[in-house]
């Protein structure tokens, strides 16, 4: 968790040291979603290789195999979905959402922030 402290070292807890502790909260709530998310899409993936392993192994009998075959086809079906969504989702995201970068150089910019002195709390 992130605690609101002096962020840029002034001596005093501002309006400035508020909004950059709720934006590293921000960032770090983006980061535990990308995390399970990437974690979902791993569980997919190897869920797929090992049912397919299992599939092909002798445990398994031919009869069993066949009775369940729309099943499997559905359940690979959802699971590339998953992963195929991962990826898409992922992919639009990384353009559409505003990067640390981006919101820093913005920040910095001398248009956009104005000189003000810094309000107490
Ligand atoms: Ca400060």
């Amino acid at each position: 968790m992130v605690s609101v402290v002096d962020l840029d070292n002034d001596g005093k807890i501002g309006k400035r040291d508020l909004e950059q502790s709720d934006y590293l909260l921000e960032l770090e709530l983006r980061e535990e979603k990308a995390d399970s998310q990437r974690r979902m899409a791993w569980v997919a993936i190897v869920s797929m290789i090992v049912f397919t392993v299992l599939l092909f192994s002798p445990m398994i009998s031919d009869s069993r195999v066949a009775a369940l075959a729309d099943l499997l086809g559905l359940f690979y079906i959802a699971q590339a979905g998953v992963v195929g969504a991962y990826m898409g989702v992922t992919a639009w995201m990384s353009k559409t959402t505003s990067t640390p970068i981006s919101r820093i150089s913005a920040a910095a910019s001398p248009k956009t922030v104005p000189t003000a002195k810094e309000p107490e709390l």
